[in-house]
């Protein structure tokens, strides 16, 4: 694995959504875009759960997973490349919160804040929504330094729509390295 020196890597965590085709193996083709990539390494991955549409109703079911990344790639360098992947797994843009293939959006990275033309952070729209934290609750450590942890579960505690959240499957993701080294 290239990575620059530790220091410069960054714990980011992003959420895995698609309600379009083979919804469990796109998502696991995702996490493997993201793995295969010299920069990235893919650290955790959630279960998967079965979702209720939340914004625009007449599509099919969710599957949302979240996953946790280290990287030494800047956050709007990590943000493009997982549009390239959405883009490569046939991802099209039509209606805003429509259906879709796959859908990648970068939650969080190391509690940083930033808001450009390209990217917010943190997401915006976490905080409110049942299918992005309740994956991400699965990955995310007590003592996350950023007070992520606490976060989460204070929002959690407070938030309606739970029950659209179903657990659906443990991940049976693992990365060709990790196979390869038992
Ligand atoms: N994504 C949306 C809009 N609505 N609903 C569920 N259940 N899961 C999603 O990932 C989702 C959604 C926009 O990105
Ligand atoms: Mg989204
Ligand atoms: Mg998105």
């Amino acid at each position: 694995m290239t990575m620059t020196s530790p220091s410069e890597l960054s714990e980011a965590y992003i959420a895995l959504g698609a309600n379009l085709g083979d919804r469990e193996a796109t998502l696991m083709q995702a996490i493997s875009e993201l793995q295969k990539h010299p920069e990235i390494e893919v650290l955790r991955c959630s279960n998967l759960y079965e979702t209720d549409p939340v914004g625009y109703l007449d599509q099919p079911c969710f599957v949302n997973m979240a996953v946790a990344v280290r990287t030494s790639r800047e956050p709007e360098a990590l943000l493009t490349f997982m549009l390239d992947i959405e883009l490569r797994l046939g991802r099209e843009r039509t209606i805003r919160f429509g259906p879709r293939t796959v859908d990648l959006d970068l939650l969080w990275a190391d509690g940083r804040v930033m808001d450009t033309p390209l990217l917010t952070l943190p997401h915006p729209r976490m905080m409110e929504r049942a299918f992005v934290l309740i994956p991400l609750a699965d990955i995310v450590p007590e003592g996350e330094p950023s007070g992520l942890f606490e976060q989460i579960h204070h929002a959690l505690d407070n938030l309606d729509g739970k029950e659209g959240v179903r657990f659906w499957k443990t991940c049976n993701w693992h990365s060709a390295s990790a196979l390869s080294e038992n």
